[in-house]
């Protein structure tokens, strides 16, 4: 379904005519793909450019890792890593921009940079958050994460992972919602591998359709994540292939905005993906091959 992204100044972005890839930007320090991490705001300034040329629709800086077993930024330090970057990239680009933060004082000081997009990894924890995205007309990723990334793999439980995280996230939106959130900013993000066992993410792919039925873009943010390493047997430097394949499906499964280290990749394997998508599926000729029979 074709839908408009409403972003501060009147800016949209158009979803649904063909996957977006957003461009991962660490400034961090301790990010568990090493060579995403760019500490240093000449590097990751470049690295964002980069990654602009290559395709990506969006560009997500983020200056706190949440890998399993990490420990919270202090927002100081977060502001510190991500302000002076993002100022001399605006200098440079006027590309969409997203901020990956739980704390609405460094969104806050994000938006004030100019970034778009607060992609909030911990939907509205910060009591503040709704509000400033409210005044702002930024863009919203509601993201689901179960527990703390300091805990979160711990033992994961869920009866039914897809349905209990499409639950969640239709309140979650609610109270964006309530708080005068603009229902055309809001995005919507299953969280894989944020309290989720391999079972759990492969079932939410499977089933991201649940997702899909809340009635908002969907962002699927998968590259290199542990579960690749589950199936592939690769270590993080080598689940590029890994990725790609899984991007692939997400797409297909409904996800509007893939979430990417890799994006030159990325737009190539969408790209093949979506240009030699069958018409008809090995599954249906199956069922009419047995139909016939
Ligand atoms: N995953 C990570 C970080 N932010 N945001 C959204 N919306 N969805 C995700 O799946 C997601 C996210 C983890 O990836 P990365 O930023 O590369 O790792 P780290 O947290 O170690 O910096």
């Amino acid at each position: 379904m074709k839908r408009t992204l409403s972003l501060p100044g009147r800016r949209t972005l158009s979803l649904g005519e063909r996957p977006l890839v957003m461009g991962i930007v660490n400034l961090t320090p301790d990010s568990f793909f090493p060579d995403s991490r760019s500490p240093e705001p000449a590097r990751a300034v470049e690295r964002a450019l980069a990654l602009q040329e290559e395709g990506a629709e969006i560009l997500d800086f983020g200056a706190e890792s949440t890998r399993p077993g990490s420990a919270p930024v202090d927002p100081k330090e977060e502001i510190r890593r991500l302000i002076p970057t993002l100022k001399a990239f605006r200098a440079r680009s006027g590309a969409v921009v997203s901020v990956d933060t739980r704390k609405a004082e460094v969104a806050r000081a994000a938006l004030d940079e100019g970034a778009d997009i607060v992609n909030d990894i911990a939907a509205l924890s910060d009591p503040g958050m709704a509000a400033l995205v409210a005044r702002t007309g930024a863009g919203l990723v509601l993201m689901h994460m179960l527990g703390e990334p300091s805990t979160m793999q711990e033992s994961p439980v869920y009866d039914d992972c897809p349905a209990q995280v499409a639950e969640y996230l239709r309140a979650v939106a609610a109270r964006a919602l309530a708080a005068g959130v603009s229902k055309d900013s809001i995005i919507l993000d299953p969280g894989i591998g944020f309290g989720k066992t391999l079972e759990h993410n492969l079932d939410l792919l499977k089933r991201l359709y649940l997702i899909v039925e809340c009635g908002y873009p969907v962002l699927v943010g998968l590259s290199r994540k542990r579960f690749i390493g589950q199936i592939s047997g690769k270590p993080v430097e080598k689940r590029l292939a890994g990725s790609l394949g899984a991007a692939c499906a997400a797409w297909l499964g409904g996800a509007d905005i893939i979430r990417v280290h890799d994006v030159a990749q990325t737009k190539d394997a969408l790209a093949l993906f979506t240009a030699c998508l069958p018409e008809k599926t090995q599954s249906e000729r199956a069922v009419r091959a047995i139909d016939e029979f």
